[in-house]
């Protein structure tokens, strides 16, 4: 991609909306643009991101074993009466008239409207194990919108659904999306945390937050210092396997958000319990037959008929993600990409744009790294070198090639690192090699 072709309308000030660094970068960055408090615009370069981020999410779904679907955004009121959440939601529901007086609402969440397609096809214990997940927009009229994308009103999810014969199966269920959890986030490049924690208006007897620690992070929560080095066994997972032992394994260390936090529970050292703060970045609830049994979304088994279905539900932020991707990756300069969601490896600066030699070398090299499958941004513009290169620590992308006259003359060219900062000096052929290996 050239960096002249590209749509990202970088600011130069801090805007003064912003509290945290990650709302200030993505605002500097041209990531996104506010339309109405809590309601954005995702510009060319936050779309990318959200999109990364989306794919993994929804490709680990898959791996699972759930079902993609797509529910639309508006809902009819009648099923959320049916569940009795209707007037439990309050304020945060928006609440809408169509032209002939009938009562929508912009969903929140989706358990009623996916219990009502479940409830119209699936009759028989046959159809079981089901999980049917989607990646729609939510609105919540939330209180207090703040941090950008973190806390929006209207924001991305993906939100599945998981539809059991008894509670043994439907904890089998559970289990998999915790572990798919586990998994997605560390394809992110992430540490999510899993933490016992409440369940609010959803409901349920079993409830896990994902937790990335960050000092601006909106939960309390608290955890044994351990967890923080733990490494789970994942990767590759057997989702047909029996998954309890891992998530035993996890839930073994005490971790849990400060509505969940009961010190007495607490049996090991006090010294090695810290408390923190962390961004919620998924949910995941088990809530047997809270919504299937007022909606009648019953099974007929071998042993009875008219059963309601056991179900949980799973949630992960995606456009919060974005957010919480850079509090957790950046520095005083800017953004810093993890590989697993950077839009491109190599940033291309050319120094000197108009000077045939940069020219020639740069558009050299631009060539050759897309012809070896690597992806590079080349920033071709006019601009001045100074702005150029923090322009580039801004933009975040993992490795920067800087050309300018003076390294042309000496054949040396610079190679930035833009994690650590470390420049290393390499020669044409020493950097053609860097590319073909990394
Ligand atoms: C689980 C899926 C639910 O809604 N129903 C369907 C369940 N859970 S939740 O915890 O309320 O939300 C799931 C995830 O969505 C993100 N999130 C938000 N992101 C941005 N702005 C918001 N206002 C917002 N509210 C929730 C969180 O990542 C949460 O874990």
């Amino acid at each position: 991609m050239l960096l002249s072709r590209f749509f990202i309308p970088i600011l130069k000030e801090n805007p003064k909306e912003a509290q945290i660094a990650s709302h200030v970068l993505m605002l500097r960055a041209g990531l996104c643009q506010q339309s109405a408090s809590g309601i954005y615009s995702w510009l060319p370069l936050g779309k990318i991101i959200l999109d990364k981020i989306t794919d993994i999410c929804k490709n680990e779904m898959l791996l699972a074993g759930a079902n993609e679907i797509l529910m639309p955004t508006l809902q009819p009121a009648e099923i959320w009466k049916e569940s009795g959440r209707y007037e439990d939601y309050g304020k945060e529901m928006l609440r809408i008239k169509d032209r002939n007086d009938r009562d929508l609402l912009y969903g929140p969440t989706n358990e009623e409207l996916v219990t009502d397609i479940f409830r119209t096809h699936v009759k028989s214990y046959k159809e079981l194990p089901l999980n049917l997940f989607h990646i729609q927009w939510k609105f919540r009229d939330e209180l207090r919108p703040r941090f950008g994308v973190m806390r929006g009103r209207e924001f991305l999810m993906k939100d599945a659904y998981s539809f059991d014969i008894d509670y043994e199966s439907s904890i089998i269920s559970y289990n998999k999306m915790f572990i798919a959890y586990m998994n997605l986030f560390k394809k992110m490049g992430l540490k999510a945390i899993p933490m016992k924690a409440d369940t609010g208006p959803i409901g349920g007897d079993l409830s896990h937050e994902f937790i990335i620690i960050a000092e601006t992070g909106e939960s309390e929560v608290y955890l044994e210092k351990e967890l923080l080095s733990f490494e789970g066994i994942l990767d590759k997972v057997d989702y047909d396997s029996n998954l309890q032992d891992i998530v035993n394994k996890y839930t073994s260390f005490y971790a849990a958000t400060d509505e969940k936090h009961d010190p007495k529970a607490y049996k090991k050292d006090l010294n090695n319990l810290i408390k923190s703060r962390g961004i919620e970045v998924g949910h995941i609830f088990h809530f047997g037959q809270k919504y299937s049994k007022p909606m009648q979304a019953n099974i007929n088994t071998n042993i009875g008929s008219n059963i309601p279905a056991y179900m949980g539900s799973y949630g992960v932020g995606l456009s919060r993600l974005v957010g919480a991707v850079i509090e957790a990756n950046h520095d005083e300069k800017g953004i810093i990409w993890p590989k697993e969601l950077t839009p491109w490896y190599y940033n291309l600066i050319n120094l000197k744009n108009g000077d045939d030699d940069c020219d020639n070398i740069c558009y050299d090299l631009y060539n050759k790294i897309k012809s070896m499958s690597k992806t590079v941004l080349y920033d071709d513009t006019m601009d001045r070198a100074g702005s150029k290169l923090a322009k580039a620590d801004l933009i975040g992308i993992p490795f920067q090639i800087i050309i300018g006259p003076r390294g042309i003359n000496d054949k040396i060219f610079d190679l930035k690192d833009r994690k650590n900062g470390e420049i290393q000096k390499l020669s044409y052929d020493e950097l053609i090699n860097f590319i073909s290996t990394n």
